[in-house]
């Protein structure tokens, strides 16, 4: 199985401020830790951040025929992103959504989640741990998948 996880803007400085609410680990914490987790439930995985939406458009579009589920993160595009909602939908492959920080107790806006509907399912709230639960849950609907 081969997964791709996307995270969008501003990820990359994860660990530089508000460590209360993502933590204190950086962003090459956060990827070798889903590098270590796909090694041991024996996915491939890839890992990539974008500011731009159209750039996490693109990855979606291009994850067809290459990938087997998508673990993404969009950060502040999960919040104003109908282009991500419909890229998610017209791709077709199951994608897992994640949130670092509890979005459903935190500002009215962040409770919005424009592509939370084309997704299997939401993990938030749960730290950096909810990649791997994301990666976890698609790894269990690909082995039932010919069941
Ligand atoms: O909780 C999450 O994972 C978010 O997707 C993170 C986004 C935020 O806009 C969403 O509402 C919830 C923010 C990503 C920016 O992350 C930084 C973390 C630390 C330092 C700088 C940026």
């Amino acid at each position: 199985m081969k997964l791709l996880v996307l995270n969008g803007p501003n990820l990359n400085l994860l660990g530089l401020r508000e460590p209360e609410i993502y933590g204190k680990q950086d962003y090459l914490y956060l990827c070798q830790l889903i590098k270590q987790h796909a090694a041991q439930i024996g996915v491939e995985v890839e890992i990539r951040q974008t500011n731009h939406e159209g750039v996490l458009v693109d990855w979606i579009q291009q994850a067809r025929g290459q990938f087997d589920g998508i673990v993404l993160n969009p950060a502040a595009y999960t919040h104003t992103s109908v282009a991500l909602l419909d890229a998610v939908a017209a791709v077709g492959l199951p994608t897992v959504e994640v949130h670092i920080s509890d979005v459903t107790k935190r500002e009215a806006f962040r409770r919005i989640s424009y592509v939370r509907s084309a997704c299997v399912a939401t993990i938030a709230g749960h730290g950096l741990e909810g990649y791997l639960e994301a990666m976890d849950t698609l790894l269990s609907q690909w082995n039932r998948r010919s069941l």
